[in-house]
């Protein structure tokens, strides 16, 4: 009886050993001798849509054109205000007369007129009013030559004035 006792223990050791093995083999004994797995080689990305062409420059060549401006003088018993002015080339400069007597607004110097180059006007240049301005009569001047040029009034010669030509 004894025997048989034995042969149940070693069979129950038997088993519980084999139990045993079996669980290490199913859970910590799975050293796979396989390399691993590649790794998914990385998914491509998908290119970016082309930047949208940008919209082309309008066809004209030529910038556009520099926009003239007009400046204007006054007129009074004082003389010109402002008495310098400076312009670009291709400005317009305006006088207005203020004053309850004539004024006549013209290149230096008197009395020959002839300091500003565009040559006409009446007396020795372009840039002459050739006419004593009434009052609130205004008279109208484009530049065109660039410099510095003093005018004054042909018809009360101490009253004088400077247009600067950029
Ligand atoms: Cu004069």
């Amino acid at each position: 009886m004894k025997t048989s006792v034995n042969v149940i223990l070693i069979l129950a050791l038997f088993l519980i050993a084999a139990v045993a093995i079996s669980g290490c083999s199913q859970y910590g004994g799975n050293q796979s001798t396989q390399p691993p797995a590649p790794l998914a080689p990385p998914q491509a990305q998908p290119a970016p849509a082309p930047a949208p062409e940008p919209a082309p420059a309008p066809a004209s060549q030529t910038p556009p054109a520099a926009k003239s401006s007009v400046k204007t003088v006054y007129i009074s018993v004082l003389g010109f205000g402002p008495s310098i002015v400076v312009i670009k080339a291709g400005d317009m400069v305006r006088w207005v007369n203020n004053d309850t007597v004539q004024h006549w607004p013209a290149s230096a110097a008197h009395p020959t007129h002839t300091v500003y180059t565009e040559p006409g006007g009446c007396i020795g240049s372009k840039f002459d009013a050739c006419h004593g301005l009434a009052f609130g009569e205004q008279w109208n001047f484009t530049f065109n030559a660039k410099g510095t040029w003093s005018y004054h009034d042909h018809l009360k010669t101490i009253s004088r004035g400077r247009i600067v030509v950029e």
